[in-house]
């Protein structure tokens, strides 16, 4: 049976909501945050080589990193699911939003959100920043203008970008950029609004909301 780690408010969110939107059977272990430092526990590092979530483990096999587990979950399971068909031009813009996802749009969300943390306010990080989210979001907001989802139809790589996209709409992760980082983008919010009606997002939200 399929087992998928949990950590709360983390990537593995992403793998949940995969499950469900593909219907598979699968076991749940949950994992809590250190209260203080906010990071993984012992009993995540015992499964995971890096002590990251997400990670998985299926026929004997232990695979972390979201997007990986993404590809082996739709590559076992998805039987042409929730992905374009191979060599269409909608998959090449499925592979570079499926990881654009954890590079160039994760990037600013992450600076952006450990200068909130840390209290750094430098001029020179913040403007880095900022002209990233201009550009990675400024781009997905035009992209948006003519597709309901990133790649077309509703693919893995929308569960992919969600992450990054509501971490910034969250209030519990601000940032030098402040809490409106999306305010400016009408094509993104409506896109994020898309997402989050989705019958197995709702359902996945429920599993993975911290208690
Ligand atoms: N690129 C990796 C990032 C994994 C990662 O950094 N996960 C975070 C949660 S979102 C984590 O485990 N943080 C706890 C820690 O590092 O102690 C992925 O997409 O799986």
């Amino acid at each position: 049976m399929l087992t998928i780690h949990h950590l709360g408010l983390s990537r593995s969110d992403r793998i949940i909501w995969l499950a469900e939107e593909l219907g598979l059977e699968y076991q749940l272990v949950k994992h809590d945050r250190d209260p203080e430092t906010f990071r993984s526990p012992p009993s995540l590092w015992e499964v995971s080589p890096m002590g990251k979530a997400p990670v998985i483990e299926d026929d004997g096999l232990v695979i972390p990193e979201s997007g990986a587990i993404v590809e082996y979950l739709l590559d076992k399971y998805g039987e042409g699911r929730l992905r374009p068909a191979a060599e269409t031009p909608e998959y090449i813009e499925y592979l570079h939003w499926l990881h654009a996802a954890e590079s160039t749009l994760m990037t600013p969300v992450l600076m952006n959100m450990i200068a909130g943390m840390s209290g750094v306010d430098n001029p020179a990080y913040n403007s880095f920043v900022h002209g990233e989210f201009e550009t990675v979001l400024g781009y997905m907001e035009g992209v948006l203008a003519n597709r309901e989802y990133i790649a077309g139809e509703f693919s893995a790589a929308d569960i992919m970008v969600a992450f990054p996209l509501m971490m910034l709409d969250s209030p519990l992760i601000p940032g030098p950029a402040g809490g409106d980082v999306l305010g400016s983008y009408a094509n993104i919010q409506a896109y994020l609004l898309r997402l989050r009606d989705r019958p197995m997002w709702l359902k996945a939200e429920v599993i993975f909301r911290p208690e």
